[in-house]
């Protein structure tokens, strides 16, 4: 039996050594305050696992995006108890990354862990926006007795001061549509999804600044899509206008890190796991072009 290298897209040394590699995946099976459906800690692995019968030509960009070298990090957990300490220790780990000029992806795991890379980026980057790709605003001042939840993960960014941009939001509770209504923060509804096209996208894209941290919340999609998260929401967003989103973004700013989060791969149904890695590899495509024309 021939050997497999545990990374992303089975890729040979060549195309997978840190050294010479452009991007980085980062895997954090991180999963603390889930609230319903468990199983996020399994994401990165089952992320990993499909990327590996995935095709990497890419039909749309005309390009083998592996031949920028993508490196898989061995899983990541942080060892601290306390939700704090932990992500402390994730954003350390994310900027070591950022700082190596990489271009780093991480894996969920749950949403919370997101506040990590975004302050890294921060520490490295100085102003940057987040967008956020997400069924859920994630705006609760604390969710179980934690300001660290995964549901008040984006109340943090905005505390911390960054502009945000929020995409597919069709869940939140009367304070948090009470707070995005005071704080003036840009949401695209789930409901305005289908008409939410690149160049409305590129019209919102401008309030923010140059530079972008991407965090993609696999809920955001449609559950006929992708059943396999923790907390799933009818509507949300389909396949390629979605791929369309990103490319823009991507051609618009300069993105300096991101995370996909919270798949909760179940076994029978394993197109989930297809649909994610698949979207990591496409953005990874979207982001060396973007990065092209910027020159
Ligand atoms: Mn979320």
């Amino acid at each position: 039996m021939s050997f497999l290298p545990p990374n992303f897209g089975q890729l040979p040394p060549e195309e997978s050594d840190y050294a010479t590699s452009r991007f980085v995946i980062l895997p954090v099976p991180f999963e603390r305050t889930t609230s319903y459906g468990k199983g996020t800690a399994n994401g990165p692995a089952a992320i990993v696992r499909a990327s590996q019968s995935m095709e990497l030509y890419d039909e749309e960009l005309g390009a083998e995006i592996a031949a920028h070298g993508i490196a898989t990090l061995p899983p990541f957990l942080p060892e601290s108890f306390g939700m704090e300490a932990a992500i402390a220790e994730i954003r350390a780990e994310a900027r070591t990354h950022i700082a190596a000029g990489k271009r780093l992806l991480v894996l969920g795991g749950e949403h919370s862990l997101t506040l990590g890379p975004v302050r890294a980026a921060a520490d490295l980057h100085g102003e940057i926006g987040v967008v956020q790709f997400d069924a859920h605003a994630d705006l609760r001042e604390e969710y179980e007795g934690t300001p660290y939840s995964h549901a008040s993960v984006m109340r943090r960014v905005v505390e911390d001061g960054h502009p945000t941009l929020a995409i597919g939001i069709r869940s939140l509770s009367r304070p948090e549509a009470d707070f995005a209504r005071e704080r003036r923060l840009d949401i695209v509804w789930g409901h305005e999804l289908a008409a939410f096209g690149p160049e409305a996208l590129a019209a919102r894209l401008e309030r923010l600044p140059e530079r972008i941290y991407l965090t993609f919340d696999i809920d955001y999609f449609d559950p006929a899509l992708v059943p396999a998260t923790g907390t799933p929401e009818p509507g949300g967003g389909h396949w390629y206008p979605t791929l369309a989103l990103l490319r823009e973004l991507f051609r618009r700013k300069r993105v300096v890190a991101m995370d996909l989060v919270e798949l909760a791969p179940f076994g029978p149904l394993p197109a989930s796991d297809f649909l994610a890695a698949k979207l990591a590899y496409k953005c990874m495509g979207y982001w060396a072009e973007g990065e092209r024309r910027a020159g």
